[in-house]
This record gives C-alpha cells, structure tokens and sequence, in this order.
C-alpha cells in the first residue's frame, strides 16, 4: 500500500489494538464513508481510506501523554489550554506519524482538521474526512439526513452546513470555540 509500511488489514489490527471496540468500528465506518466522498469528489480512494481509518488513532490516550507530545514537538504553546477534543487531531497527527509511520502530508493534515475544520486552505482530502466523521452510517442526530444529501451534491456544502451547526451547538452549551473552528466558519459561511 502506498501509504503505509504493511496491508490494510495490518492497519486495521494496529488501529484496533489502541482503541475501544465502539470506537474502533467508528473509524471503520469513517473509512467507508470517507472512500464514498473520495469516489464522488475525484480524490485518490486509498489515501481517503487510511485518514478515514487513522482520524481518531489518539482519542484515548492521556492528557498527560497529549501534554508531553506538545512539549517534546514545541508545538503552539497555546494548545496546553485545551482538552482532548482539539488534542487528538491535531496532537494525534504527531502520534500518527512515529507510531504507524504514516508521512503522506495531505493525511496528517486531515486528521490534524478533522474536528475543527479549516479555513481557506482546506484541502478536498480535509473536507472529505471533516464530513464522513460527521455523517458515517452510525450518526443519528437530527438533520443527519439532510446533511448527507447537502454533502452528495456539494463537498463544500457539506463542510459548510457542519461548521455553522457545530458552533450554534459549542455557543449554546457555553462551550469554548477553539480559534481555528471560527476560522473555518468565517471562511465557509461565505462559500
Ligand atoms: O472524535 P469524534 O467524537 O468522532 O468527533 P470529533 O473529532 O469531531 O470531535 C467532536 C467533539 O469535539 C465534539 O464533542 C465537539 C468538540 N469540538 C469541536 N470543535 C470544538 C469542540 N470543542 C470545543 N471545546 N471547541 C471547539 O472549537
Ligand atoms: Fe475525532
Ligand atoms: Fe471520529
């Protein structure tokens, strides 16, 4: 595989061997989806499959282990005031990297957006795992339906119509936004 060391059945086992079994059938159902979108939106299926798979590699991990990562990497100091919400994105990338090899620059930086979207830079592969994490066949919430229909026509849609509720609902739960969230709604809201 072009993407990693081993098979994708060897991607999987690692992937399964750090996470939940609920959290690790989550990622399957991310893969899939994602090498939907991939297939709809002309992007290469393999590499849509593999940040599909890995999105949430770090979710379990330590606070502690989150915060020795961002020190060792000197990653932006003010990553320390947040939680694991934002950490396994985009601390989770750095994971990623030196425990399952994975270099592809576009798939770390996938999962790096994965929670919070992007702004104008946001590459067709972010967009893709943004939105199949969001709408895989284990999602029910109200206007998951629609969003999949408004993803099917449009990727950017898609993006689009997910930010502007995932801030209504941050704001309503009096929940802090991290930055880059109002990046990717202030971009979005306007395409
Ligand atoms: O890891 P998953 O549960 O599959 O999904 P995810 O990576 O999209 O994480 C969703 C969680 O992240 C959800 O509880 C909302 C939270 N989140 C997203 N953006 C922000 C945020 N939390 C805070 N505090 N601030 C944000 O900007
Ligand atoms: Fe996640
Ligand atoms: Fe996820």
């Amino acid at each position: 595989m072009k993407y990693y060391s081993g098979s994708m059945a060897e991607l999987e086992a690692q992937v399964a061997h750090q996470l939940s079994k609920k959290r690790f059938e989550h990622c399957l159902r991310v893969r899939d989806y994602a090498q939907k979108l991939a297939s709809q939106n002309q992007i290469d299926s393999e590499q849509a499959a593999v940040a599909g798979l890995v999105h949430d590699y770090a979710k379990e991990r330590s606070d502690a282990e989150f915060l020795a990562v961002i020190g060792a990497k000197h990653l932006d100091p003010d990553l320390v005031n947040w939680g694991n919400p934002v950490w396994h994105g985009i601390v989770g990338a750095e994971i990623i990297k030196d425990e399952l090899g994975i270099t592809d620059p576009l798939i770390l930086q996938a999962v790096r957006d994965h929670t919070t979207g992007a702004g104008a830079n946001m590459s067709k592969l972010s967009q893709v795992i943004f939105m199949a994490d969001y709408l895989e066949s284990g999602r029910d919430f109200p206007g998951v339906q629609t969003a999949r229909t408004i993803t099917d026509e449009d990727l950017g849609q898609g993006v689009r119509f997910q930010i502007i509720h995932t801030l209504a609902y941050l704001a309503k739960n009096e929940r802090p936004i991290y930055p880059k969230s109002l990046t990717t709604y202030n971009y979005w809201v306007t395409q």
